[in-house]
């Protein structure tokens, strides 16, 4: 039986090291993922910091197609990550890193366990990911959404403190 190709919606982030090298690189791990067939790329963005210390962020959005299940394919996110030289400071919230690479949201499912919460709880907030996934997705509407789902709507009604800009 072949696993039928459902669609997930990734966020990219970095801001130590060598963050757009990072995240070339990191879309181009994605891509060899067994189980990963399409990615498509959003552009790269300068982003400050939100709730986070340390420089700013390059950020950006992909969507995948993939017949992994959704645990599976964080699991293989959070290898990429690893590999990147990927720290956690114990009791330090965000911590500035060399990758993240988040999980945002996967067609057909929903979750709230304690590995993984779809979509991902915080981004409708977030205009270093808002952004990114409306220049793939235009019409693109969050299945269980805050705000109604309606993410041009969030953009519209963005927090004033959070600065991005497409990385020249
Ligand atoms: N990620 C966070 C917290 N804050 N800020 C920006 N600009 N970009 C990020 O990717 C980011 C953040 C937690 O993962
Ligand atoms: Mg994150
Ligand atoms: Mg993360």
């Amino acid at each position: 039986m072949t696993a039928e190709k459902r669609r997930a919606w990734i966020s990219l982030g970095a801001n130590l090291g060598d963050p757009k090298a990072a995240l070339a690189a990191a879309l181009q791990e994605v891509a060899r993922i067994p189980g990963v067939f399409s990615v498509r790329a959003s552009r790269f963005y300068d982003t400050s910091p939100v709730d986070s210390s340390g420089p700013d962020y390059v950020n950006a959005a992909a969507v995948l197609e993939t017949t992994l299940t959704p645990e599976a394919l964080l699991g293989e996110l959070q290898r990429i990550e690893l590999a990147h030289g990927r720290v956690r400071p114990a009791g330090v919230h965000n911590a500035p890193r060399t990758l993240d690479l988040d999980l945002l949201a996967f067609e057909g499912e929903t979750r709230a366990t304690r590995a993984l919460t779809l979509p991902h709880p915080r981004m409708e907030e977030r205009l270093f990911v808002l952004v990114p996934l409306l220049e793939l997705e235009p019409g693109w509407r969050s299945p269980e959404g805050v705000a109604g789902g309606d993410l041009v709507e969030a953009v519209r009604r963005r927090d004033p403190g959070q600065r991005i800009r497409l990385l020249g």
